[in-house]
């Protein structure tokens, strides 16, 4: 079917099983119809490297792989949570990683450009400070090389430190900034945007230099429903998806 769906922010964890049983069912019951489909970041709740050997990881791989096997393509973007995901992960489950920040396809016809989101949000300077150190690739490798339990202690720190800086943090720094919208969206030459993070899923029509522009914003997972984005060449459409 010309379907290409588009999800983010599931933020899987062995601790949330009934969060990843409700992408199972979407992996099963959902996906393969579609001809693509994109996970825009933070598929994981923390990923330290493709050497990741949690035991909880297998029927994950095992499920995206039979996605992809079925003939659904699967693409992986990074998110602030996984952004050590790598080409050896992705392979593996017989996807492929696009690495850059921001990726523009063509969707049926309409130009579209596809981020993690995080970038967007510019207003929050500590976050965009912390990003850009784990970003940094001498960063990465001297982080990769640290015993994996280790990294899984830095990894469980540093969430800790996230959730007690974001309670303390104005909710609109945590939105994208217009500005930055509309930079990149002009930088790309595209009208539409799809992208995650935020937590707020929605989609805004606006202005864009005297041109209509639209975003669509997807939403995190929760054990029993998520709100996804299904293109089709006649419509776009957020979608809850829910298991009963
Ligand atoms: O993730 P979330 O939703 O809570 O908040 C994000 C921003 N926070 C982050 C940090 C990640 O959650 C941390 C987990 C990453 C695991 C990766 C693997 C290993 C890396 C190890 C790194 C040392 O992305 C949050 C935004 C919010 O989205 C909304 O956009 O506000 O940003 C912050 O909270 C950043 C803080 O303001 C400042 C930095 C705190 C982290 C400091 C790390 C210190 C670690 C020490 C380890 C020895
Ligand atoms: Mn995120």
């Amino acid at each position: 079917m010309s379907e290409t769906l588009f999800i983010a922010d599931l933020h899987l964890h062995p601790a949330q099983p009934a969060t990843v049983q409700h992408f199972f069912n979407f992996l099963q019951h959902r996906a393969p119809q579609a001809e693509a489909l994109y996970i825009l970041g933070d598929l994981f709740e923390a990923w330290l490297g493709d050497d990741e050997d949690s035991p909880a990881l297998a029927p994950i791989i095992k499920a995206l792989q039979a996605v992809a096997d079925s003939g659904t393509r699967l693409y992986f973007m990074h998110g602030n949570r996984d952004f050590l995901l790598g080409q050896v992960f992705a392979e593996h489950c017989h996807g492929e990683l696009i690495s850059a920040d921001a990726h523009k396809i063509d969707l049926y016809g309409t130009p579209t450009l596809l981020m993690h989101g995080d970038t967007l949000c510019t207003r929050d300077e500590a976050y965009q400070q912390f990003r850009q150190q784990v970003r940094n690739p001498a960063w990465q490798k001297s982080f990769l090389a640290l015993p994996l339990e280790q990294r899984r202690q830095a990894a469980q720190q540093a969430r800790q430190q996230s959730q007690a800086a974001t309670q303390q943090k104005a909710k609109d720094i945590m939105d994208v900034t217009p500005e930055a919208v509309d930079s990149i969206m002009q930088t790309y030459l595209v009208s539409h945007l799809i992208h995650g993070h935020t937590h707020r899923p929605a989609y805004h029509e606006f202005n864009l230099a005297g041109q209509s522009a639209y975003r669509y914003v997807v939403g995190d997972w929760h054990p029993q429903q998520a709100i996804i984005l299904s293109c089709r060449p006649e419509a776009w459409q957020l979608e809850t998806w829910a298991t009963t």
